[in-house]
């Protein structure tokens, strides 16, 4: 079995045996959770706790360090450190939590020596206060300790916090490869994760005494101002627009927040395109013009798929006319892009009117959308804050056409607009005419938009279909991390 489908595994068995659970918890750190982690329960299966013990043996494994002693955290690691020192034959040392008022006194049990290589075991860091807490201890005692192995890490400050000490924190599992997994299993839904409303202020308490001068979730940085709580599922059911619904439920259906552009010359690739990867994404967005051989049929055959393989297709035409003529440009000439683009963009430099044209040809058709451009990714563009603002108040203004934007980041506070974001690779990065990449992580994660777009990223690799999972994944495992962040974790 390869690592991901081991950790897959004690995932599911860890749900199965409560060691996951979601609901509403209130952690040690006061702040209110929507996961909890009690790996104490392990203790009653045998079977469990070696196969706990050996995943984190082979993980600090790697490091490729003899240790020539181990320490479990006191209480939950104390039996994983007792498996893994039966099993490869190793001393170990136990802490104390407090001293005994008789004997010895000591804080340490266990022979060892001065300079002895030593191994943190340890259940799950959240902060990394326990760890820190017996490697103080430890070193007391003269030992070498610079390692830390944990069965699963909170991703709160923990590795950032012990990495200042000098001590290097590997885990076997995070949270958000967890609460992905369980996602994708079907055992936790997006509703579980969602923010509950009442606790707000208690966690914004809270985290502040956790960690008074950082922020709370030190080794990603989510901004705090970015306030997405509600998960798409929920911004659907509230929206009115039926094509923002549609997109919001499509996201959720299929786990994926991923806009392929096709930005390809010939329809047959377009056509090829949208067969093989159109079940991984939630849209395909078209360049129509860029078309060598374009004729209408080949948008019908799109639609024809489209349905079949449930996205929306969007039409980045950038309208950016007068009303009069983009009323034209959107319905007529040979493209006819209203008549088969469930969704187009405008520039809203030329003011509302570009609007009321594009709107004007589908009054008819209420299920059209148009996203408006509020931000955009090449280096040098002129669009600054007020330009952006004055976009946002024309698309509350047109409410009934417009569900959402272009941009880099989250610009608008109403939770109906969709945020689509273009510019995006796994590496961050740019190509020689003035495009910028960002990661799914963060313009997902950290800049709180919803729809990760890319093109050549999927486009120019070698194996697209391979290439599109890994999108979809990256970006919907931003967005479950989002989730979780914003709730408090
Ligand atoms: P790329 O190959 O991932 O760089 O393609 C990005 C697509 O998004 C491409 O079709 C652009 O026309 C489109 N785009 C963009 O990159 N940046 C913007 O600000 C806007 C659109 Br608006």
């Amino acid at each position: 079995m390869d690592c991901k489908s081991k950790n897959e595994s004690l995932i599911l068995q860890l749900f199965e045996v409560s060691a996951l659970k979601f609901g509403e918890f209130k952690l040690k750190t006061g702040i209110v959770s929507p996961v909890y982690v009690d790996l104490r329960v392990v203790v009653s299966y045998p079977s469990l706790m070696v196969k706990v013990s050996e995943l984190l043996w082979e993980t600090c494994d790697k490091l490729g360090i003899i240790y020539h002693t181990v320490c479990g955290v006191p209480y939950t690691a104390l039996p994983l450190a007792t498996c893994i020192c039966a099993q490869h034959n190793l001393p170990m040392l136990i802490r104390r939590k407090e001293a005994k008022d008789y004997g010895t006194k000591k804080m340490l049990e266990g022979v060892y020596k001065t300079g002895d290589r030593c191994l943190i075991v340890e259940d799950v860091v959240t902060s990394g206060s326990s760890v820190k807490e017996t490697f103080d201890l430890l070193k007391e005692h003269g030992l070498n300790v610079t390692d830390a192995v944990v069965l699963l890490n909170r991703e709160q400050g923990g590795q950032r916090n012990l990495q200042r000490k000098g001590i290097n924190l590997v885990s076997v599992l995070t949270l958000t490869e967890v609460v992905t997994t369980l996602f994708q299993h079907g055992k936790v839904t997006a509703s579980d994760l969602e923010k509950k409303p009442e606790y707000q202020n208690e966690n914004k308490e809270n985290s502040q005494t956790v960690f008074p001068t950082k922020p709370k979730t030190d080794e990603r940085v989510y901004n705090a101002a970015i306030n997405i709580g509600s998960s798409y599922k929920e911004r659907g059911s509230n929206c009115q627009h039926q094509m923002a619904a549609r997109i919001f439920q499509i996201m959720e259906e299929k786990q994926s927040n991923l806009c392929l552009s096709a930005d390809v010359e010939s329809s047959v690739e377009l056509l090829e395109l949208a067969e093989t990867l159109g079940s991984a994404v939630c849209a395909i967005k078209t360049h129509v013009d860029t078309l060598a051989d374009f004729s209408y049929s080949v948008v019908q055959r799109l639609v024809e798929i489209s349905k079949r393989l449930n996205f929306v297709i969007f039409e980045d035409r950038k309208f950016a006319d007068t009303g009069n003529t983009v009323k034209a440009q959107y319905s007529g000439g040979m493209f006819k892009i209203s008549e088969w683009a469930d969704l187009t963009n405008a520039h809203t430099i030329s003011g509302p009117g570009v609007v009321q044209g594009l709107k004007a040809c589908v009054r008819d058709k209420p299920e059209k959308a148009c996203l408006l451009i509020a931000g955009m990714s090449p280096k040098g563009n002129l669009i600054n804050q007020a330009y952006t603002d004055a976009t946002v108040q024309m698309a509350e203004e047109n409410s009934d056409y417009v569900i959402g934007f272009i941009c880099t980041k989250k610009v608008s506070n109403n939770p109906s607009h969709i945020h689509f974001t273009p510019g995006v690779k796994l590496q961050v990065g740019g190509d020689s005419l003035g495009q910028q990449y960002l990661t799914p992580d963060e313009v997902i994660g950290k800049r709180g938009v919803d729809v990760i777009i890319v093109g050549r990223g999927i486009v120019e690799s070698e194996n697209r279909v391979k290439t599109a999972n890994a999108y979809r994944a990256a970006g919907w495992q931003a967005y479950l991390k989002r989730l979780l962040f914003n709730a408090g974790l």
